[in-house]
């Protein structure tokens, strides 16, 4: 890991937040590496003005977001817990059974204060919309990038979702996602470019969700 934070800060041009979060970031991430060994419950970063990717899971994986109407709800909550702790929401996905962000942090502690929102104000609106017994959430996993480019291929990863879990062949089909405003302000060419330039979002693995296949 340390070597190659040392070759990440020689050779890429990091954006600046991240860099200059970067080794505080790695031993942070080695602190947590370490947690996990004892604990078997996911650990947390907390960092400030950092990128944060995050995956929020159904108990179970039951398919209990497979209404439209309870993804409107879910993403309507997202951004207001998001808007209410100043992160900003840069990117979203939306799936049947599980959720990916991509923000910025505001205050970094604030994190599970955001998740219980999001969580917590939608347990029951989905609950009453699928009969579902409780609890409706089972856990979220969250991670840094460490630079410009492990942050590319943690969106790309995000954007072809709908793609890597099957939902459709051609991402324009999948409307609960940020891939279309995207597509929108950068356009075609420079949104097939990002794809092209960062291609490992096809084999990337969520460690930090226990290597599960979110
Ligand atoms: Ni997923």
């Amino acid at each position: 890991m340390l070597v190659e934070c040392k070759t990440k800060v020689l050779h890429s041009s990091v954006e600046r937040l991240i860099s200059q979060n970067q080794c505080k970031t790695e031993v942070l991430h080695s602190q947590v590496a370490m947690l996990k060994k004892y604990s078997h419950a996911p650990a947390h970063l907390f960092l400030d003005d950092m990128p944060y990717f995050i995956t929020g899971a159904i108990y179970q994986k039951r398919h209990l977001l497979k209404d439209a109407g309870i993804k409107e709800i879910l993403w309507r909550q997202i951004d207001a817990c998001f808007q209410q702790h100043q992160w900003e929401l840069q990117h979203w996905v939306i799936l049947d059974n599980h959720y990916h962000l991509m923000g910025l942090s505001k205050m970094g502690e604030e994190l599970p204060r955001i998740i219980q929102g999001i969580h917590g104000g939608t347990s029951t609106p989905i609950r009453r919309a699928t009969g579902a017994p409780k609890p409706i959430w089972w856990n979220y996993w969250d991670y840094c990038p460490r630079n410009e480019h492990d942050y590319y291929v943690r969106l790309n990863y995000l954007l072809w979702n709908p793609v890597r879990h099957g939902y459709v062949e051609d991402l324009k089909n999948y409307p609960f996602s940020s891939f279309h405003q995207l597509l929108e302000r950068e356009g075609r060419d420079k949104v097939a470019e990002q794809f092209r330039k960062y291609p490992e979002y096809k084999t990337c693995v969520l460690k930090e969700a226990e290597d599960d296949d979110f």
